[in-house]
């Protein structure tokens, strides 16, 4: 056992009757904990015991059943071993920048996902379109939190832009103005994750709502405003607002995954989503140079962003690609099965 945290009962870390369901095969052998800090393959646990450092069962499948911060799992009782991940309710999920064709959780069971950009350079609608349809497809509620408020000339025009994608807060992370806006967008133990470029200033938000500079945090560079990845771990925090928060390393690649919820792309979408449902003249339009396309027409009358449009076809581009990939993957492997069966029954291949 490490070290006691800072409120030591389930509710504390988000538990509730979900996870108490979820539990139940493990209720009576196990004890429940929720991934604190994910190092080097070993866990820090949270457990109403206390902190604790665990091992996965070697028998967890290691491509496909590792735990990553936020996770809650089934502890054996000296609380050493990792034996069960409980099914994620969210997870954010790209694409493995090292290995292209597999999926990898950045952070799960997130009921809130605050998109923080920095209102420097790093400041860009479309890539916050992108982390839109990527906290869609979680199953978190996306708050998009401008920061660096002090550094923008003209924050009506971003608010403008901002606030019809998503609830959306201002922030001046550095001198703490608006921090406490932040815990109006949560209800009690829920939990919210930290998204955004290098630089942002999720670590610096991460410390002024909890009063004190345990993160460390370092200054972009000048001349793009790009940060330095200065947080190289994800970390599940007990805030004493009465929620909880997940501070995770600045993203550089947003390589969006195969879609577990079809629906993302119009949630994240919604407007285009609305317009494509009432349907152009032609079933089959290519909302190109046909008469009667209401896409066109809503491009021309300004009610739909022409920047929006060409980033709301790339993804849906991406992901049919992706999907097609995958599926040929799935065949190939399937194929393989087989080719293996026939030859251990020795038959001819
Ligand atoms: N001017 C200004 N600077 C800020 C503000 N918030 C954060 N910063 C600065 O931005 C720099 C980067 O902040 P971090 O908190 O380290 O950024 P991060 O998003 O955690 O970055 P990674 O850990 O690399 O992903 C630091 O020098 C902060 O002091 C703000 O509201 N205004
Ligand atoms: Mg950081
Ligand atoms: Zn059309």
């Amino acid at each position: 056992m490490v070290s006691f945290g800072l409120v030591a009962t389930l509710t504390g870390l988000g538990w509730n009757h979900h996870w108490e369901a979820a539990f139940a095969p493990f209720a009576t052998t196990h004890i429940a904990g929720r991934i604190r800090l994910v190092h080097r393959g070993k866990f820090d646990v949270f457990t109403e015991f206390g902190e604790f450092d665990a091992e996965p069962n070697p028998k967890l499948r290691p491509g496909k059943d590792r735990a990553v911060t936020g996770d809650w799992v089934a502890l054996t009782p000296d609380g050493t071993r990792i034996d069960a991940i409980l099914p994620r309710r969210t997870a954010f999920v790209r694409r493995d920048p090292g290995d292209r064709m597999r999926p990898q959780a950045i952070a799960a069971n997130a009921d809130v996902a605050f998109l923080v950009m920095g209102l420097d350079l790093d400041y860009n609608v479309r890539r916050l379109e992108r982390y839109l349809y990527l906290t869609a497809e979680s199953g978190a509620r996306p708050v998009i939190v401008l920061n660096k408020s002090d550094l923008c000339d003209d924050l009506a025009t971003c608010v403008r832009e901002c606030e019809k994608l998503a609830p959306l807060v201002v922030l001046n992370a550095r001198a703490g103005e608006g921090i406490g806006l932040l815990s109006a967008q949560m209800q009690p133990h829920e939990t919210a994750v930290l998204l955004g470029s290098s630089g942002a200033g999720k670590s610096t938000i991460a410390n002024r709502l909890r009063g004190n500079e345990l993160i460390p945090t370092a200054p972009v560079r000048e001349h793009d405003s790009r940060g330095r990845h200065t947080t190289t771990r994800r970390e599940l925090i007990q805030l004493e607002q009465g929620w909880l928060l997940m501070d995770v390393p600045g993203m550089r690649g947003l390589q969006v995954w195969t879609p577990h919820n079809p629906q993302a792309l119009d949630i994240a979408f919604h407007d285009v989503a609305a317009i494509l449902a009432e349907g152009c003249r032609f079933s089959d339009c290519r909302h190109d140079e046909e008469p009667g396309c209401l896409i066109r027409a809503a491009l021309e009358s300004g009610q739909l962003d022409e920047g929006r449009w060409d980033n709301y076809c790339k993804l849906r581009g991406e992901l049919t690609r992706l999907g097609e990939a995958t599926e040929l993957q799935a065949k190939e492997k399937e194929k393989q099965r087989w080719k293996s069966l026939r030859k251990k029954a020795g038959l001819r291949t």
